[in-house]
């Protein structure tokens, strides 16, 4: 009886020791693709998503969000230049490589902290130079507020973007004002955008805990519009472009 006692007790502290450490995922704000099947088989084309859906890799490490998200990006962008057998597409580790970045080297090695807004849009632009990609060009969105003037602007570049598989955009984020994650900077390519349910479709590199999950552009918003502690300036987005 005692060790039918001792037993329940184990179980009960076992579970209750469970739910200490573990909770939701996804939360409230983030919203699995695999849930919402439904949400890409709408009339809207998304053109993005199935240009860069076949090159989605998930991060190396912690650090390699910037990596991940521009091999994923550029294989998508340079898809229909390699059709010969001899064409590799790029892994993180050959991207890296090729880049020869300086900026890599230091923050994605040993005592690196990972890459920030400003950062990515330089190795992005060094990438596009190196590729030959002549008419392409970066912008940066830094929207600073989550008013309404913001979220029109925001909105106006993601219908935008949203129309051809000639643009991407890399968005700079706090991962954990999406999902249920920390309180950290993160990088990831938008897949689609949903404009009549306002919903952002995000290419999470870090595939090790989640997949694709929508959110409302709102939410992105509030993620993007805070401050890189190591840079000490606005996180937001790019917006790369082949044919400017
Ligand atoms: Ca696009």
């Amino acid at each position: 009886m005692k060790f039918m006692f001792n037993f329940i007790t184990l179980l009960i502290t076992l579970g209750s020791t469970q739910f200490a450490f573990s909770k939701s995922k996804y939360g409230e704000l983030a919203k699995p693709l695999s849930a919402y099947p439904s949400s890409l088989r709408s009339n809207e084309a998304h053109p993005d998503f199935w240009s860069l859906i076949p090159f989605y890799v998930s991060q190396r490490d912690e650090k390699s969000c910037s990596l991940a998200s521009l091999t994923t990006v550029l294989n998508a962008a340079l898809r229909n230049t390699k059709t010969r057998s001899d064409q590799p597409y790029f892994t993180q580790d050959s991207l890296l490589k090729f880049s020869d970045s300086a900026l890599w080297k230091k923050n994605l090695g040993p005592k690196g902290q990972g890459v920030t807004l400003h950062e990515i849009k330089t190795i992005t632009e060094e990438l596009l130079k190196k590729l030959n990609l002549k008419n392409a060009s970066v912008t940066l969105f830094q929207p600073g507020q989550t008013d309404q003037v913001s979220l029109t602007a925001f909105r106006r570049i993601l219908i935008e973007n949203e129309k051809s598989d000639q643009d991407f955009i890399i968005v700079n984020y706090v991962q954990g004002l999406i999902t249920q994650d920390s309180q950290t900077g993160h990088l990831a390519p938008i897949g689609a955008y949903n404009e009549s349910k306002k919903e952002v479709l995000i290419l999470d590199p870090d595939r090790q805990w989640y997949e694709p999950y929508w959110t409302k552009d709102e939410n992105l918003l509030k993620a993007m519009a805070t401050v890189d502690p190591v840079s000490q300036k606005q996180r937001g987005l790019i917006w790369i472009r082949l044919n400017d």
